[in-house]
């Protein structure tokens, strides 16, 4: 299997995507909602989704898609190759900010992931990695990134975690919120991963993210020796929806022994 080959056109059909994203603001969005009225979706998701998968269906019709809206075929395994991919990661602030928004591509050949991509659409930044090769920022090398203490983290985490709730302690997450250096919170699962592989974050939680959230960002953090896990420690299944957590080697455990502790 050529991975340079499959590369070189995986970033081909993402920079297309991203320049097609960018025009359709000069037209009319239409913004639909899914699960629950916060959870969006566009017109624009569903085009890129489609247009990515027909790319690689032309590239080689026996690679396999994994899509967060659901065009293409069903996929109920991770054996040859597939790509899981999330053309927007981010639709609200896609919506509502226009930017902050991410394409997001993992592409796993036999279950292990070979090819990781995160794609800033308007800055037209992009992180990517080979496995075993590397990891890169645009043209720039990813560093492994360096220990980091606690107090001098600055953590990726949402409002939310911090008011009582049925999953976490949040008087634990208070405690870490005024132990750390800062907070941030960009509203992408896809950013903050890509932020944290970059050393921009030193981690990044969630409670509740999906195989093309993170598909991608996974691929990256083993480049990086980021550590990415579900809040019990265990690794991502790339089925089903799971709470996740992606930190700093040095810091990983710590954070989920004392502060993000989940009710059991
Ligand atoms: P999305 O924009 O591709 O849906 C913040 O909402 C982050 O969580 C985004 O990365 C978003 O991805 C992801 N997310 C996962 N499940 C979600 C849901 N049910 N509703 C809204 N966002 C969700
Ligand atoms: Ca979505
Ligand atoms: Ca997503
Ligand atoms: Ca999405």
């Amino acid at each position: 299997m050529d991975l340079q080959l499959i590369d070189q056109f995986a970033k081909n059909i993402i920079f297309e995507a991203g320049r097609r994203i960018r025009t359709a603001f000069t037209y009319d969005l239409v913004v639909e909602t899914k699960s629950n009225a916060n959870d969006l979706v566009t017109n624009i998701d569903r085009e890129t989704e489609l247009f990515l998968i027909e790319k690689i269906k032309s590239f080689d019709s026996t690679h396999k898609i994994i899509g967060e809206e659901g065009m293409g075929e069903k996929v109920d395994s991770l054996e040859g190759v597939v790509w899981i991919i999330d053309p927007i990661d981010g639709t609200m602030n896609f919506v509502k900010q226009h930017r902050h928004f991410m394409i997001s591509i993992g592409i796993f050949v036999d279950g292990i992931g070979k090819l990781g991509y995160i794609f800033d659409v308007m800055r037209e930044d992009l992180f990517y990695a080979i496995e075993g090769v590397g990891a890169w920022y645009n043209d720039s090398p990813l560093r492994k990134l360096q220990p980091v203490k606690i107090e001098e983290a600055v953590i990726g985490i949402n409002a939310s975690w911090v008011a009582p709730n049925r999953h976490i302690h949040h008087e634990k997450v208070i405690e870490l919120v005024r132990k750390v250096r800062g907070t941030r919170s960009y509203g992408s699962a896809a950013m903050e991963i890509a932020f944290v592989v970059s050393g921009k974050l030193d981690a990044y939680v969630s409670m509740r993210l999906s195989p093309w959230d993170i598909g991608g960002g996974t691929i990256i953090a083993k480049e990086v020796g980021a550590i990415a896990t579900n809040l019990r420690g265990e690794g991502f299944d790339f089925f089903h929806q799971d709470t996740f957590i992606i930190a700093n080697p040095s810091i990983h455990q710590e954070l989920l022994e004392k502060y993000i502790v989940q009710y059991d």
